[in-house]
């Protein structure tokens, strides 16, 4: 059999639509770069700076969830859980996060027929084409990608596939962590019956409520809802797309993000440095190129980032966040050089690539607004 397939036949398949999210991803990068911490709680914190404490958790790893830990606890009561195990606590890094999230992004995306990345760690992806519409051929896929992440990065992720968002996202939400879940077409209605209503993708604390109120606890349950009643609590689009989604019928397409939200560049020096200015001259064509991002798509950008690997492969960043969006090539080449100078007061090896990344995109002010520009025709 031909796995070709041209685009009238796909509408007559099923879709194939996956879900990938990475295992407590910020944690699991710091176990990476740092394979002896592994069998101890790990704790990622963003650090307020109020007092030496103060601040929440961003992530932990499984062994510190094994304690109580989550994300978004405050730092110190973290601490108490774990303090007889030995803890680890690793100050977040959020530029450096972004760096291996953007490979892997791309890594995906090269795999599959478009990707919609929804967070720092995770993304939709359609494979009805690159799978032929064959649920083996998509477990094949999905396989490679995890493979491939392991392989390249040292990461797990947790995939789910199904026939909509929401089955995919479940998929991979009751794998984790490091699973992979295919819900086929034919499944998908005596899987998601008895799952609870409030793990539905979309369903927030507040829907949950509601629909606990109007006595609807299951998936099964909200399918077959009264449109009526559910249409009068939550509103007619909601209520069609849980009622949808809830019988694995929803129809919400992937789609590729259109906005830019960051440009960035690496390049490997031709020579190790720890020399800033050495490094920003190397680096001018990347700078160079951002610079011409920026200009065709007519935007600023409010934070700018530097990014350093050691020769011992390690990534270090510092970023800055201006109060005015800028894109003026002097403006980027002075700040990157600033932060290259701090950059090399914190590491103590020379680097071996090196890269900027903008990110905080705003289009330019003198551009027009569609109110604007209809206005003046
Ligand atoms: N994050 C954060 N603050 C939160 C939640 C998350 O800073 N309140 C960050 C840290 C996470 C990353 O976003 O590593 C991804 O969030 P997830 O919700 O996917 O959680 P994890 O990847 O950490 O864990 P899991 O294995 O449950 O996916
Ligand atoms: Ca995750
Ligand atoms: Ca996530």
């Amino acid at each position: 059999m031909s796995t070709m397939l041209c685009a009238e036949e796909s509408h007559s398949l099923d879709r194939v639509i996956g879900h990938v999210d990475l295992d407590y991803f910020y944690a699991q990068v710091e176990e990476v770069e740092n394979p002896s911490i592994k069998r101890r709680p790990v704790m990622v914190c963003v650090f307020s700076g109020r007092t030496e404490e103060s601040g929440v958790v961003s992530t932990a790893n499984y062994k510190a969830r094994e304690f109580g830990v989550h994300s978004g606890m405050p730092i110190s009561q973290a601490k108490k859980l774990v303090k007889d195990a030995n803890p680890v606590v690793i100050k977040m890094e959020h530029e450096k996060y972004e760096v291996i999230s953007d490979r892997i992004m791309q890594m995906v995306r090269e795999r599959v027929d478009t990707l919609e990345q929804t967070g720092i760690d995770e993304g939709f992806f359609d494979l009805s084409v690159s799978s032929a519409g064959d649920y083996q051929a998509a477990r094949r896929i999905a396989e490679d990608i995890k493979e491939d992440l392991l392989r390249e990065e040292g990461l797990t992720c947790s995939i789910g596939i199904g026939r909509s968002k929401a089955v995919a996202k479940l998929g991979s939400d009751m794998s984790k962590p490091g699973g992979l879940m295919i819900i086929s077409p034919n499944s998908t209605q005596s899987f998601l019956g008895p799952l609870p209503a409030s793990k539905l993708y979309g369903v927030g604390p507040k829907t949950g409520l509601l629909l606990g109120e109007m006595g609807i606890k299951t998936m099964g349950e909200l399918s077959m809802a009264n449109p009526l009643d559910l249409e009068r609590k939550l509103g007619k689009k909601l209520s069609a797309y849980l009622i949808g989604a809830s019988a694995g019928a929803d129809d919400d397409p992937v789609r590729e993000g259109l906005e830019p939200t960051q440009f960035s560049r690496i390049i490997t020096l031709k020579q190790d440095t720890r020399n800033p200015n050495e490094a920003l001259a190397q680096l001018s064509a990347g700078i160079g190129y951002i610079r011409e991002k920026l200009v065709s798509s007519d935007k600023s950008f409010k934070t700018l980032g530097a990014i350093g690997v050691l020769t011992d492969l390690s990534i270090h960043t510092k970023s800055r966040t201006f109060d005015t969006p800028m894109n003026a090539a002097s403006d980027i080449e002075e700040n990157t050089l600033n932060l290259f100078i701090e950059l090399g007061k914190t590491v103590d090896k020379d680097f071996r690539r090196v890269g900027l990344r903008v990110s905080g995109l705003a289009n330019n002010v003198n551009q027009k607004s569609l109110s604007e520009f209809l206005q003046t025709r």
